[in-house]
């Protein structure tokens, strides 16, 4: 089954946003695989945002990646990156769509609570770059019957 990774950053930490967002993730259907508290630093961000290091927004994207620990996230479902990104909503939160997390939950364009993989190449870059592989746990919650047809999980 499809993996994604997702970042609570710290403008969800900060704004105590960790629980609402967790209960999102759940209450969908989406099993989570992995989660840890850390406090990312200079190297990680500029290998997770290689594409945004010539922004003359990249210091000030860093430095609020910085500001407190960050949740880190890996989570499974049928085609979860796109699934996942719908519900996480526009990059700038003042444009996201209500009912998105961004667009329920922030209105700036870089304090914008959560980061999620783009593509599913890229999210298994980034579920290496967070975790090490013990720490992510392929269980299947005795729930999976009841979250998908049968048909549905047997082609992934
Ligand atoms: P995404 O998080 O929606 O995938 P990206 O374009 O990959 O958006 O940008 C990564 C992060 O960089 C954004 O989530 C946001 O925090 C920050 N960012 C992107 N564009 C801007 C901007 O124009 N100003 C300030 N921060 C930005
Ligand atoms: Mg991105």
């Amino acid at each position: 089954m499809e993996q994604t990774l997702v970042i609570l950053k710290p403008s969800c930490v900060e704004r105590a946003l960790i629980g609402e967002v967790i209960n999102r993730i759940q209450k969908r259907g989406i099993i989570i695989s992995a989660m840890k508290m850390m406090m990312l630093n200079m190297d990680i961000l500029k290998e997770h945002y290689a594409h945004l290091v010539d922004k003359p927004f990249f210091p000030g994207l860093c430095e609020s990646m910085m500001a407190s620990p960050v949740v880190c996230m890996v989570l499974k479902g049928v085609d979860v990156v796109s699934v996942f990104r719908t519900m996480v909503g526009a990059t700038n939160g003042r444009k996201a769509a209500p009912g998105t997390l961004r667009g329920d939950f922030c209105m700036s364009g870089q304090a914008n609570i959560i980061h999620a993989s783009d593509s599913p190449e890229n999210a298994l870059i980034e579920i290496a770059r967070f975790f090490k592989p013990e720490e992510v746990f392929d269980y299947t919650p005795s729930s999976l019957s009841f979250l998908y047809a049968d048909d549905e999980i047997t082609n992934q």
